[in-house]
């Protein structure tokens, strides 16, 4: 049986077709007429756009979890880096194509850390790339201030009642990274092996990295 066999994959009557003639939103409309004008006074050019999008797609939590890494492995950046986030991460080649800075916040045993952008979706986006949905949605924005705790008990994490849990509110010119707790057992891991192991979310702090990796064997 393939794809096509109509007599079991009747796609038409299953729903209407999609429409790639839906009419623009707002935020589409505006998006043409301010590019179309800058270009024509000459401000900006067409592909300066182009890269700039190639620029921002290219980024990754791979880069912050590299940022991490370093920090577990060598004191000396790892102060650095909670001197000046964006400073640091620039040492690591990663550049900052926006005015944002870069603040890290270091978990500890007495604190953790946790990021949110209340008021629309600012995220360290020069060192994870684009936010998950959920970090864009109101029931995240709003909770994790009110109820951070809940929150996280919602990601499968628990932090015990004995250790702060520190809420940082992301603006356009402040972004936050959680400098996750470096876990046990790791002591003989290579920098790249670490690197491995921390993912976005712990860099959000809805999570702990974990050792070994879930899903994956020691
Ligand atoms: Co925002």
């Amino acid at each position: 049986m393939t794809h096509s066999d109509a007599s079991t994959h009747d796609h038409d009557q299953l729903h209407d077709a999609i429409s790639v003639e839906e009419s623009p939103g707002f935020y589409e409309v505006m998006e043409t007429a301010v590019r179309e004008l800058l270009v024509e006074r000459g401000l900006i050019q067409a592909g300066e756009i182009r890269r700039q999008i190639e620029v921002i797609d290219s980024r990754t939590p791979a880069l912050g979890a590299k940022v991490v890494a370093r920090a577990w492995t060598d004191p000396d950046f790892k102060a650095r880096l909670l001197a000046d986030g964006r400073a640091a991460c620039e040492e690591l080649g990663i550049s900052f194509y926006d005015d944002t800075g870069l603040i890290v916040l270091k978990n500890t045993e007495m604190v953790h850390n946790l990021i949110v952008c209340t008021l629309c979706s600012c995220y360290p986006r020069p060192v994870l790339g684009l936010p998950p949905d959920w970090y864009k949605l109101k029931p995240y924005r709003a909770r994790a201030i009110s109820e951070p705790r809940a929150v996280l008990a919602e990601f499968g994490t628990t932090i015990p009642d004995n250790v702060e849990v520190r809420v940082s509110d992301s603006t356009a010119v402040i972004r936050y990274l959680v400098l996750p707790r470096r876990p046990i057992g790791t002591e003989h891991l290579s920098e790249d092996a670490l690197a491995a192991l921390v993912t976005r979310d712990a860099m959000i702090g809805v999570v702990p990295v974990e050792y070994p990796a879930p899903g994956t064997r020691p």
